[in-house]
């Protein structure tokens, strides 16, 4: 894959080599528009106390509740000065090397499409509220920016190594599912959690989870499930200790010595966990969320 910024060309629809499209905010309809609005108005009346002050900051500072899907233009004047970043229009989930190529030249690669109506629970493939809603605003945090670039590079030095999953689930269990430790008690800066209006009480709240301090190689080792709540969030004390974890880490010599398979289960607790909460883990034996009534 070549890095051309060709964008997609419209005659043909060919996707450009980075994947980069225009984000065509004049085609959203009233419609989408009222998708955004619906799902931003039930995020901010359960977010408050639940979600750390850097994503209520970054929420602020972008401006996203102004009615409507935010026009990546606007979104990236502040951004960009605040710390650099920049978010860019994709019409679907990228390959992963073109992904951690991306971040780690502080490009945020966003779906430009909005989620059906009847898909307002729940969906598979990131969308623009899950991406710009989700994640987005932590990027105007410099240390956590910090970290999400270190990421892509480290990524990118993954691909020599086959040891993609392993890095996938370092994604999953910090930008995705994390949690942090603060003096008002445990919060919320994953994505995948803040753009979800039932998970969000569920990974702080429910007595179904593990909640294990964050530790790289553990996390790395580590299975984790794609379509139904956790069953175990990581916390870390600080944004920094992400970071350092990140860039102290010699990426090489750690893919060399993990397995190609992961060696935890979800839902595993071991002997070395620093351990805030051991879960029940009745949710996922109640049959997760085709069966739940309420989630425990
Ligand atoms: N592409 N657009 C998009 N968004 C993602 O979050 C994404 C992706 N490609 C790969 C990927 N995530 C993951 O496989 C990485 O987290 C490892
Ligand atoms: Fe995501």
């Amino acid at each position: 894959m070549g890095t051309s910024n060709l964008r997609a060309d419209p005659r043909t629809d060919t996707i450009a080599d980075d994947f980069i499209v225009e984000q065509n905010w004049d085609a959203y309809t009233p419609e989408q528009h009222g998708t955004w609005d619906i799902l931003y108005k039930r995020q901010l009346a359960s977010l408050p106390g639940l979600a750390c002050d850097e994503f209520m900051q970054g929420l602020d500072a972008l401006d996203l509740g102004t009615g409507g899907i935010p026009d990546f233009k606007k979104i990236n004047k502040k951004l960009k000065a605040l710390t650099g970043w920049e978010v860019v229009a994709v019409p679907c989930l990228v390959p992963d090397d073109i992904f951690f190529e991306h971040l780690a030249n502080r490009r945020f690669p966003a779906g430009n499409f909005i989620r059906e109506r009847e898909q307002l629970e729940y969906i598979q493939e990131p969308d623009v509220f899950h991406d710009v809603f989700g994640h987005v605003p932590m990027l105007t945090n410099p240390v956590f920016a910090d970290y999400i670039e270190a990421y892509g590079k480290g990524g990118m030095r993954s691909m020599g190594y086959d040891r993609l999953k392993a890095l996938a689930s370092l994604y999953w269990y910090t930008v995705e599912f994390g949690l942090i430790n603060t003096p008002k008690g445990m919060r919320i800066y994953g994505a995948g959690i803040l753009s979800s209006r039932s998970e969000s009480a569920y990974s702080l709240q429910a007595r179904s989870p593990n909640r294990i301090h964050f530790d790289l190689e553990r996390l790395m080792r580590s299975d984790y499930k794609i379509d139904d709540f956790q069953a175990t969030y990581f916390i870390v004390s600080s944004f920094d200790e992400l970071f350092r974890a990140t860039v102290d880490t010699d990426f090489g010599p750690l893919y060399e010595r993990l397995n190609a398979t992961f060696d935890f289960t979800p839902t595993a607790v071991l002997e070395s966990d620093k351990i805030y909460t051991r879960g029940t883990q009745e949710y996922g034996r109640n049959g997760g969320r085709k069966n739940a009534a309420k989630p425990v």
